[in-house]
């Protein structure tokens, strides 16, 4: 790396620097902001955020920026998607607006939080460098405070460049949307505030334990109260050093697809404040069970991308709720939530409408792993993924990736990472997507060892275009985990017919699902399955006429208006079981 570029490599916001704020009073920052496209990276060598328009004499600078006229966008977005121009742009884009600050308590402190910028964004305030963050789908929390006045101009550099050593690498099977595209905010907190709050039902409590921590900003002593009204629950936390820990007695209602019951439950601390909503149940694995609240449960799920064709993975509410729609008409209790962190309303969501996720990190194919930084930065990922979600019932699976070969440096770095998910999390269950063993057709991947339940992608009637493979596979494997078929599937372009044989027809894909759940359904070690995917999405790879830059094996379309054959198909499986 450049020198220049070191200097902009510090202060980076990290797990460690994330702070509790769901329900926290908010003040946005979305709305207009001007932008300019800097594909030198120029804001940076040449300094544009000191704003330097007069050298010492008094005289003016040349400058070659002009942030308030530059044009206008309106944050959060994905830049692809709002101007043709843009669509295929990847690297640097400037962001900036002004905004007011006026303190409302003496010691209070400022966090600023930005949802996702993909892949990597620096901040500036007011001429100074505050920071940076690597990882295109997590949130990161800057506290600012020290560089606010009144009137306050802040730049943001996004920098959307596709390299080898990132988290996902240079190249994926999806679009490398570019932009901050989840929300903008300022959090006002109190200079002693909750930092981290989690709670969950203790596993093996025969459902009538609950666990809570609660991390504070400073390593003071001092006592948390837990409230949770509705179960008559009022619970002290003694906070040492700053973190404190209680497993108390309760009978909530267990929390399910069928009955996702939520509590309010609230934290005070210091002068801080703090709320949640919060399902309680268990999930484990059981010999070849997966088994929820006690009772084994077969995964009916489906996969899905963040990706709208007109927003690109800036989804709205509208959309997301739109997505678990779908999947439970589909007749799902479970999705797979690919290939990267999506929103975190998407887990809130699926709190309050019943439906089970796997949430993954985007360790995605050729990842460099035998680089110690790209570890850090996987798993970093991985860290503010399970911080961010931890109180969300709904997820019940940590996956540290998809589809890598075998090797030992891969071995090492995602046996890394599942271990760091369980270290994180006893609640939960970690998987991988892994690759069939072609060489022996089987089951059999070093990485399981280190899982809980095993992900399998396998694509016979597809890319192992000869079906009778399946059968095989599944006859020469003799897994000791339960196991999920991560993915299958087949291109379809939507509303184009044929025969069975006629690949990117509906009825060659419908045929592919129907000869799947045939073999899926009398396998007794499969105890799920996400078949790939719900809606077609953007994908540079793919460019069939049929495809037209779009993955086209969604059971609906991209805009979510046409199921497909195979929609159905996949519909009738679920409900007869
Ligand atoms: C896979 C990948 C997924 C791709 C899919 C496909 O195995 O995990 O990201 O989009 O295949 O359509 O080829």
């Amino acid at each position: 790396m450049e020198d220049t570029m070191l200097e902009y490599s510090k202060k980076m916001a990290t797990a460690e620097t994330m702070v509790y704020d769901r329900f926290r009073k908010k003040e946005s920052l979305n709305g207009v902001w001007h932008y300019a496209i800097d594909q030198y990276d120029t804001c940076i060598s040449g300094k544009w955020y000191e704003e330097n328009y007069y050298d010492e004499g008094g005289n003016t600078l040349p400058v070659d920026y002009s942030f308030d006229e530059w044009d206008k966008m309106n944050l959060p977005c994905c830049w692809n998607t709002v101007d043709r121009m843009f669509l295929l742009y990847e690297g640097s884009m400037i962001f900036t607006r002004k905004f007011f600050y006026v303190k409302q308590k003496q010691d209070e402190r400022m966090i600023l939080k930005i949802g996702a910028a993909n892949y990597l964004c620096r901040i500036f305030i007011n001429k100074k460098y505050v920071g940076m963050h690597k990882g295109g789908s997590t949130p990161c929390y800057f506290d600012i405070t020290d560089y606010l006045e009144h009137d306050n101009r802040i730049i943001i550099q996004v920098d959307s460049t596709r390299r080898d050593e990132q988290v996902p690498p240079a190249v994926t099977d999806w679009f490398n949307y570019g932009g901050i595209y989840r929300d903008i905010e300022l959090i006002r907190v109190p200079k002693i505030h909750i930092r981290d709050f989690q709670i969950a039902l203790e596993p093996n409590s025969g459902f009538q334990k609950i666990r809570a921590t609660v991390r504070l900003s400073e390593s003071v002593s001092d006592t948390a109260v837990l409230t949770v009204e509705e179960l008559g629950i009022r619970q002290e936390v003694e906070i040492t050093n700053g973190r404190g820990e209680v497993v108390f007695e309760a009978v909530p209602a267990l929390w399910s697809p069928e009955n996702p019951k939520l509590y309010d439950v609230c934290v005070s601390c210091a002068s801080d404040h703090i709320r949640d909503r919060v399902g309680f149940r268990e999930i484990r694995v059981k010999g070849m069970d997966i088994v929820l609240n006690g009772k084994p449960l077969f995964l009916k799920g489906v996969s899905c991308h963040e990706d709208s064709a007109i927003r690109g993975k800036a989804l709205s509410d509208e959309d997301r709720i739109e997505n678990i729609r779908n999947a439970r008409e589909l007749g799902c209790n479970f999705m797979r939530v690919a290939h990267y962190p999506h929103s975190e309303r998407m887990a809130q969501l699926a709190d309050e409408m019943g439906i089970l996720f796997w949430e993954e990190i985007p360790v995605y194919w050729q990842i460099h792993f035998d680089s110690t930084d790209t570890y850090k930065d996987a798993e970093n990922q991985l860290k503010e993924l399970i911080t961010r979600d931890y109180n969300r019932a709904s997820v019940i699976i940590w996956s540290v990736g998809n589809e890598n070969n075998d090797t030992d440096e891969r071995l090492k770095f995602m046996g890394g990472l599942a271990a760091c998910a369980h270290n994180m999390d006893t609640t939960r269950m970690v998987s991988a997507a892994c690759l069939v063993n072609y060489a022996k057709n089987a089951i059999e991947d070093r990485l399981e060892q280190h899982l809980d339940v095993i992900g399998l992608n396998e694509y016979c009637g597809w890319y192992t275009a000869d079906l009778k493979m399946l059968p095989e596979l599944f006859e020469n494997s003799n897994p000791q985990k339960p196991v999920i078929i991560t993915e299958f599937g087949a291109d379809a372009y939507a509303g184009l017919r044929g025969t069975i044989t006629d690949k990117g027809t509906e009825d060659c894909q419908a045929f592919v699902y129907e000869k799947q759940i045939e073999n899926i359904r009398r396998i007794s070690y499969i105890k799920g399955m996400t078949p790939w995917i719900l809606n077609d999405f953007r994908c540079p790879r793919r460019t069939a006429v049929t495809q037209n830059y779009y993955n086209t094996k969604g059971l609906l379309s991209a805009d979510r208006r046409h199921r497909k054959m195979a929609y159905y198909v996949l519909r009738d499986f679920y409900r007869s079981i």
